[in-house]
């Protein structure tokens, strides 16, 4: 498999999608809500995909875009009386042996993002791109890897979002083998000379093989596009809550010593976090399902004194399955047949931690059945918490990939390659749900496809502790989040490579909002606990993991509303604000965490100063706990421990009282910051759900507050209180100019005193005004 190099567009001669001497015959299905399905069926192609899609979520009505298809397979999308998008004449589809191809006109009203996980910009004009789920360090080698974009990566998902003026489509490809797009880049050398070329820029986009299925979801905004997208692809069930604390990570963390060596020191320096984790070595020779005979003595006890410490224990698991006689994972693999296959139906072996290794083959549901149980077993004995699921590109080491073939060696490598991870992620998530029953499953995935986030999360895979993985991280984000996979994050402070203590500190700061938030490194680099970084540099960090913490009943809501309704935690600024502001189009580091935090952090090695976009409103500046003056922009001074950080008018935002010095976190408790400024008219509407933050189907509580500015004072009505048995305190914060709060309750109205209240949003101490706890009862 070339990476770099696609199949150009001229190649691939024009066909009919209805053809009936080549038994070729295209479907085009309005599925709803102006969401198409086009697929072209021929025998030609085989539709393997196991991506779970609802096809019908969708509703009849609200239809507002046409999708036609003229008789030689061209494809004309209009949106409200415009054309999004036209097949470029004369290529609108055709076909390159097994290859499959389409293109459509490009203009320079377009913009073009999603892509799932890639490491270049945000906006993805004039880009050439591969989906090959790909182990970046193993096949571009470290030296690419620590300074340049690579291209495939570990994700697939290939999913286009293209926003204009007069309407957004988001296209996506269902299909397990190889995709290309080519989005308006020239397709030969000019690209790079700038030679003079007749051949017009296009949208091209196909695959290597594989029933063409192609899905196009229409709305006026990235908003309306993406939460279809979800819809059809499933949302992120709700988490539990330990999975959105801080998770510290590394290579070398081997066994339950290390383990409560770590959990002694975060208790000492009183930093939160949630998750102790164990990378490759916590096995017995690598082999999965095993652990160190001399690092879990005593498991069951030391790992509930963890537990019971508010700690969870979160293991490394590789697909690959060490190829030895007498290993009883091995053999029982063996005898079950779930093993992947050459094509002359042996089975395949890679090379990777264990050694000679063999790979269970998820494309079958009985060798997912299988990984389920041997995952569940493990997990019943062990106790551990969530998984961490590595090398599921899949990795082989040295061995060819395409010798490993798939479904008792029917199935060519390249017809489930795509979706090796989330065979994997399937399988794992439902072993272990079988063996915590109740409580919400958490998995960790490298790679994916797309629908993968109804099973895991993901992180960003090996990046390296310097500037230029800052800043992808957060391209690299935000596109994920738009393309179906919201729940990601990267290694902060990066991976491989070392540190400094300033850039440990500014990915702290750009990364401790991110939905997943884990430090990770690699062996053989420098120690990256929070500790590990001399003061004033440890002081900073630490203050940030406590911040998150104080943000976590925001976080958590978050992650609520995205499971109901499918936007993202983390969004570029078109998606809260206009798409069709040009300025925020190809803005890279600034981000809005959900509707009311906007972050814009210093991610330039050396960086003392920078602009800041604000969009139309008034800004609350948490570095000086100020609203400032209207203004389209913005400079600040970069300083050591604040970051800039800015809160949107109207914005009521939970958070946990004081400063968090523990993981311990009680939803029920909490405090509402009312961020209204003077300008702020409209009544502003906060409803706050919460629940124990463990459980499946944990019943869910909920208060709705309605805050109307009445002169000097800020009126807080209750419009509904369902609170299932509990009680929820809340001391009301205020960031305005109001001198007084008053809480009606029906009739009742509380006339409530006011204290100051000192707090540290950033880095700066600010005192704002306060109630003092309040608690809400169920009337019944
Ligand atoms: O298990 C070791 C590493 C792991 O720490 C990292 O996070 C993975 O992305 N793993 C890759 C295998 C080796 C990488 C060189």
């Amino acid at each position: 498999m070339y990476f770099n190099k696609i199949p150009p567009a001229v190649n691939f001669i024009r066909q009919a999608s209805n053809d009936q001497a080549a038994q070729r015959s295209s479907e085009l299905t309005q599925l709803g809500e102006d969401v198409f399905r086009y697929r072209i069926e021929s025998s030609q192609w085989e539709q393997k995909s196991q991506a779970q899609l609802n096809l019908d979520c969708f509703k009849d009505e609200q239809v507002r875009a046409q999708l036609s298809e003229h008789p030689h397979c061209g494809l004309t999308l209009q949106f409200k009386g415009h054309t999004l998008l036209r097949s470029f004449p004369q290529r609108e589809f055709g076909t390159l042996g097994q290859k499959w191809a389409m293109s459509f006109e490009y203009n320079t009203n377009m913009r073009f993002y999603g892509l799932g996980e890639k490491n270049d910009r945000l906006e993805k004009t004039g880009g050439i791109y591969k989906f090959w789920n790909t182990d970046t360090i193993g096949d571009f080698g470290t030296t690419r890897v620590r300074t340049e974009p690579t291209d495939p990566m570990y994700v697939s998902i290939p999913y286009l979002l293209i926003t204009q003026d007069v309407g957004c489509v988001g296209i996506l490809i269902n299909n397990p083998h190889a995709t290309f797009m080519n989005l308006a880049a020239k397709e030969n050398i000019a690209n790079l000379l700038d030679a003079k070329d007749n051949e017009q820029q296009t949208i091209h986009l196909g695959a290597y093989d594989g029933t063409p299925e192609i899905y196009f979801i229409v709305g006026e905004s990235p908003r309306a596009v993406t939460r279809k997208l979800q819809r059809l692809c499933g949302t992120t069930p709700l988490p539990p809550l330990w999975s959105l604390g801080y998770q510290q990570c590394r290579w070398g963390y081997r066994d339950l010593d290390d383990l409560e060596a770590l959990d002694k020191k975060f208790d000492e320096l009183e930093i939160p976090c949630d998750g102790l984790w164990l990378d490759i070595d916590y096995m017995d020779a690598y082999k999965v399902f095993t652990v160190v005979k001399d690092g879990f003595e005593n498991h069951r006890r030391r790992i509930k004194a963890l537990q019971d410490n508010g700690r969870k224990i979160v293991p490394i698991i590789d697909p690959g399955v060490k190829y030895s006689e007498g290993y009883p994972t091995f053999d029982s693999g063996r005898e079950n047949d779930v093993f992947c296959k050459t094509s002359d139906g042996h089975i395949y072996s890679g090379f990777v931690w264990p050694g000679r290794t063999a790979f269970p083959d998820y494309s079958q549901e009985s060798a997912r059945e299988w990984w389920a149980k041997q995952l569940e077993q493990y997990t019943t004995e062990y106790a551990f918490d969530g998984y961490w699921l590595d090398m599921n590109d899949p990795s082989t080491g040295s061995a060819e990939l395409e010798d490993m073939c798939f479904n008792h060696a029917q199935d060519s490598h390249s017809c489930f390659h795509n979706q090796y991870a989330y065979g994997m992620q399937q399988a794992s998530r439902k072993g272990l749900s079988a063996a915590i029953q109740q409580k919400r499953p958490f998995i960790l995935s490298r790679s994916g496809f797309i629908s993968s986030s109804r099973y895991s999360a993901i992180w960003t895979g090996d990046n390296w502790s310097n500037y230029f993985h800052l800043k992808a991280s957060i391209n690299m984000s935000l596109n994920l989040s738009l393309s179906g996979i919201p729940f990601n994050g990267p290694d902060v402070p990066g991976f491989e490579g070392d540190a400094t203590p300033q850039l440990a500190v500014d990915w702290f700061k750009a990364g401790f909002l991110f939905p997943f938030f884990r430090n990770h490194s690699a062996a053989n680099t420098r120690q990256q606990e929070p500790w590990a970084f001399e003061d004033p540099y440890r002081q900073v960090i630490i203050h940030y993991i406590r911040l998150r913490y104080k943000l976590l009943p925001y976080l958590y809501h978050l992650f609520m509303e995205h499971a109901d309704h499918g936007d993202p935690m983390l969004r570029p600024l078109f998606y809260e604000f206009s798409h069709n502001e040009p300025r925020f189009d190809q803005l890279e580091d600034q981000f809005m965490v959900g509707p009311a935090i906007m972050q814009a952090p210093f991610v330039h090695e050396g960086e003392k100063t920078r602009s800041i976009l604000l969009p139309a409103g008034s800004w609350w500046d948490a570095r000086s706990g100020r609203w400032l003056a209207k203004q389209s922009e913005l400079n600040i001074h970069a300083d050591l421990e604040s970051t800039p950080l800015f809160i949107r008018d109207g914005s009521i935002v939970a958070m946990l009282p004081g400063e968090r010095k523990s993981q311990q976190s009680d939803l029920s408790d909490i405090e509402c910051h009312i961020f209204i400024s003077e300008d702020y008219q409209a009544p502003a509407t906060w409803t706050y759900r919460f629940d124990n933050g463990e459980t499946v189907d944990a019943p869910q509580s909920r208060l709705t507050l309605q805050f109307k500015q009445e002169g000097e004072s800020l009126m807080v009505t209750c419009q509904e209180l369902a609170l299932e048995n509990k009680t929820l305190n809340i001391r009301f914060v205020t960031h305005g100019k109001f001198n007084e709060l008053h809480l009606q309750k029906s009739t009742q109205c509380t006339k409530l005193l006011q204290e100051p209240y000192p707090i540290r949003l950033t880095g700066s101490t600010i005192t704002a005004q306060a109630t003092a706890p309040i608690t809400f009862k169920d009337p019944n």
